[in-house]
């Protein structure tokens, strides 16, 4: 079975004027798809391996039996499409009400995404196992997973997820960001988290 890309469930206009239609056209069909492509092509020699759920693959990524190149390539774009697959499902048009649970992160979230120097991804995690929740970043693709920790909150900010409408502004993209996350979404992750 090869990995598909997810549809998102509200069209590339529906974030404006916060999140351009054309950065998340873009972003889904173009960057999103070729992190599965390249994933696709990474397993095609590991058959086994393409009928696991890629998380599990971020998981255990140090015991799989593959090639070194083959597990950077599982790394960077396995953890390209869970990262991505995450991002779309926590966004959303809807006025929801925010998690004051959560939102006393929200400055130490936005240090975070605005420090990470390069591409990566600030985050919002839980402890698998004591749910303490904690503010990180990962570079390139990196995925929370990889360290046993589950993402409730997370935004991506690789310049291809802002250039278009912001430039060099990654903190007005950053402050934006607030406006379209789906907290019903965010929510459930918490919950699942605890
Ligand atoms: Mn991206």
């Amino acid at each position: 079975m090869k990995y598909t890309l997810p549809k998102l469930n509200y069209s590339y206009d529906a974030l404006e004027p916060y999140i351009d239609a054309k950065t998340m056209e873009i972003h889904h069909t173009k960057h999103h798809q070729a992190y599965i492509d390249k994933l696709n092509a990474a397993l095609d020699k590991y058959p086994e391996l393409q009928k696991k759920p890629v998380e599990d693959l971020l998981k255990d990524l140090d015991s799989l039996k593959v090639d070194d190149a083959d597990r950077t390539a599982i790394r960077n774009h396995g953890g390209g499409h869970v990262n991505h697959s995450f991002f779309w499902t926590i966004m959303g048009p809807q006025k929801t009400e925010p998690i004051v649970d959560l939102v006393k992160y929200k400055e130490e979230f936005t240090k975070a995404a605005l420090s990470d120097f390069g591409s990566g991804w600030a985050w919002l995690v839980a402890d698998n196992s004591s749910g303490t929740l904690k503010v990180m970043t990962t570079s390139n693709q990196d995925s929370p997973l990889m360290q046993g920790l589950k993402p409730i909150l997370g935004i991506d900010v690789w310049e291809h997820a802002y250039y278009v409408l912001y430039r060099w502004e990654r903190a007005k993209y950053v402050e934006n960001w607030w406006n379209v996350i789906n907290w019903q979404q965010v929510k459930n992750y918490y919950k699942a988290a605890k």
